[in-house]
């Protein structure tokens, strides 16, 4: 099982088995998206809530359904509708969709790129669904 010590906010291991994620835990440092993560935030310039997707290099990082059980910010705030930024530390480029399944309108970051303010795209408070592959 993977194991990490307190933080913050939310981090899920998606896809992987035996992953062994490490975070250091400055209680005043912003959320910092992990190496081959991709990395979701409440508020525009990663700010809010993060829920993070941690995996192997070169496992598949997706979510097919946000508005699923699992996926809260704190304060009980859903991610489904809610992302304003993305941090994509994966070594592929995502496709955050505004429908689950990977349905409706698509915005895409490359890898190792971030989108600070998905209100500039039209995408604030809109994604359901992403896929890295
Ligand atoms: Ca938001």
């Amino acid at each position: 099982m993977a194991k990490w010590k307190s933080l913050r906010v939310p981090v899920v291991l998606a896809l992987t088995l035996g992953a062994t994620v490490s975070f250091s835990t400055q209680a005043s440092a912003a959320p910092v998206c992990p190496a081959n993560s991709i990395c979701l935030y409440q508020d525009d310039a990663f700010g809010g809530g993060m829920f993070a997707w941690v995996a192997p290099a070169t496992a598949v990082l997706q979510a097919p359904d946000l508005n699923g059980p699992d996926y809260y910010f704190p304060r009980a705030v859903p991610v489904n509708d809610n992302v304003s930024s993305i941090i994509n530390n994966s070594n592929y480029v995502g496709h955050f969709w505004t429908n689950a399944n990977y349905g409706g309108y698509r915005i895409d970051v490359d890898a190792h790129k971030w989108n600070s303010k998905l209100s500039t795209t039209g995408f604030d408070n809109s994604i359901s669904s992403f896929t890295n592959r």
